[in-house]
């Protein structure tokens, strides 16, 4: 993926030199593992495109997800000093600073996206599909229910909500853009189903490895088995969980072989990667 790190970096450099934009590069470009691109761009492939017709999109997602990451780390939101390995934004500015390169990442991901070298009806229903994923129907929504003492997230019903809207909403922004690129809106409803059963498993995942891994070897500093946080392996047990993160991974892989002009062999393959994915 060295192509899309020099596109996204590229994007940067076209703003003015200020503070902002070197907060908004240093969270951009700190070694994110793309899977929101890479969604993108293994769909595309499987209906035959070639990836050059997503790299606005799949830029704005990662604009649209690293400003959730920088906001979500906030001392207003969790007030984490470490994520992916490095000091938060806030902590290696401040957090007016932080603050502005969320907005800024948030603006010009729509920006980037309205600009896209695509026809008229897939911009607008790319830019449409990116603030329902993104806004207050979706991860922000998500963001609000889990939200620390006023969280009223107690049993597997709420947790899967929370996962359905804060990581599953992004997950299928991608899914559901790529199909429009292709030709196949037809099929938006669907990918957008992939996408949050992806965000389930991802997530079921992330609450195993919080409990697994060090916060060196996760690179994140809080730990939400130690935060008193409900997870999915707090509720369902860490053997239940992996079972039910496997189940969900093989649903996800077998629901991409049903779509029609679909060849799902890349898709299988991200898919199989991202379950045995270590950080
Ligand atoms: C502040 C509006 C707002 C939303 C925040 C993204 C988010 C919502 C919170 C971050 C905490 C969290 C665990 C979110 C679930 C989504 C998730 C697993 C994000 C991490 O995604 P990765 O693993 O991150 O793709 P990298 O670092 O690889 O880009």
């Amino acid at each position: 993926m060295q192509r899309f790190e020099e596109l996204l970096e590229g994007k940067i450099d076209l703003l003015p030199e200020s503070r902002v934009r070197e907060a908004m590069r240093y969270s951009l470009m700190a070694g994110g593992k793309r899977i929101r691109p890479a969604l993108l761009y293994t769909a595309l492939k499987g209906y035959g495109i070639e990836e050059e017709k997503g790299d606005s999109f799949a830029s704005a997602i990662e604009m649209i997800h690293t400003y959730s990451l920088i906001h979500d780390d906030l001392p207003a939101m969790d007030n984490d000093d470490l994520r992916r390995g490095r000091p938060t934004c806030h902590r290696q500015f401040d957090e007016a600073t932080a603050i502005l390169a969320g907005d800024g990442l948030l603006t010009y991901a729509f920006e980037t996206a309205l600009k896209a070298d695509a026809d008229d009806a897939v911009r607008v229903s790319g830019a449409r599909i990116l603030a329902e994923m993104a806004g207050s129907g979706g991860m922000v929504l998500g963001q609000d229910l889990d939200m620390g003492e006023v969280s009223g997230v107690t049993g597997w019903e709420d947790l899967k909500k929370v996962h359905r809207y804060k990581t599953g909403c992004l997950l299928s922004a991608p899914l559901m853009i790529a199909c429009w690129i292709a030709g196949h809106s037809e099929d938006e409803e669907k990918w957008h189903q992939v996408g949050e059963k992806l965000g389930l498993a991802f997530q079921i995942q992330d609450d195993i490895m919080d409990v697994r891994l060090t916060p060196e070897e996760f690179g994140k500093s809080t730990s939400d088995s130690n935060n008193d946080k409900v997870t999915s392996v707090t509720l369902l047990g860490i053997e239940e969980a992996e079972a039910l993160m496997n189940r969900l991974y093989g649903e996800c892989i077998r629901e991409t072989e049903t779509f029609s002009g679909f060849d799902s062999a890349a898709m299988k393959e991200l898919i199989t990667g991202i379950q045995n994915r270590t950080k």
